[in-house]
């Protein structure tokens, strides 16, 4: 078993209600358990035009391989009508592995830990409320100095439902 955190996004069809049915398939994947979600956090659209984004983590424990599990999350996002128009176009859905362990991949369909990262506070934050305080990534960049260098800026935590 290895804990995997992944990134959850949704901006059209009622974002949150997207993210709580992506929790529920999760929590029935194969060889896995669902360990824990984040809170819902609302924010712009890193490109303009799009719809604002919610976004959570879910942390996982599972022993599928990671092609595999990147298999399943695909097969989750088509299940929640998600249609891939254009690269980086609004989703119903996007389900991202963020972090698998403590492996580093580096594969066409599948780069871990995820690229944009240490950019992203819409998965840092979410991400820091379920990972240790101490985690530590595989290339060795700690969490406590990634949240440093990316502020709690533009994120709005969702309204408790
Ligand atoms: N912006 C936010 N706030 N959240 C996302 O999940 C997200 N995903 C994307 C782009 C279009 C880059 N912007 C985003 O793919």
């Amino acid at each position: 078993m290895e804990r995997i955190y992944i990134g959850m996004g949704s901006n059209l069809a009622d974002p949150a209600e997207q993210l709580r049915s992506a929790v529920e398939a999760l929590a029935h994947l194969p060889q896995t358990e669902l360990v824990g979600v984040s809170g819902f956090y609302q924010s712009d659209s890193l490109l303009p035009g799009q719809p604002r984004y919610t976004n959570a983590v879910a942390a996982l424990d599972s022993s599928l391989a990671p092609l595999d599990l990147l298999d399943a999350l695909q097969a989750i996002e088509n299940g929640q009508g998600r249609e891939r128009l254009e690269r980086w176009g609004p989703r119903t859905l996007d389900l991202d592995i963020v972090l698998f362990g403590d492996r580093l991949i580096d594969e066409p369909r599948l780069k871990v830990p995820h690229y944009h990262l240490q950019e992203r506070a819409f998965v840092l934050y979410p991400l820091a409320e379920l990972a240790p305080v101490d985690l530590r990534l595989a290339d060795g960049r700690t969490l406590t100095a990634l949240l440093a260098a990316c502020p709690f800026v533009g994120l709005e935590r969702h309204p408790p439902i």
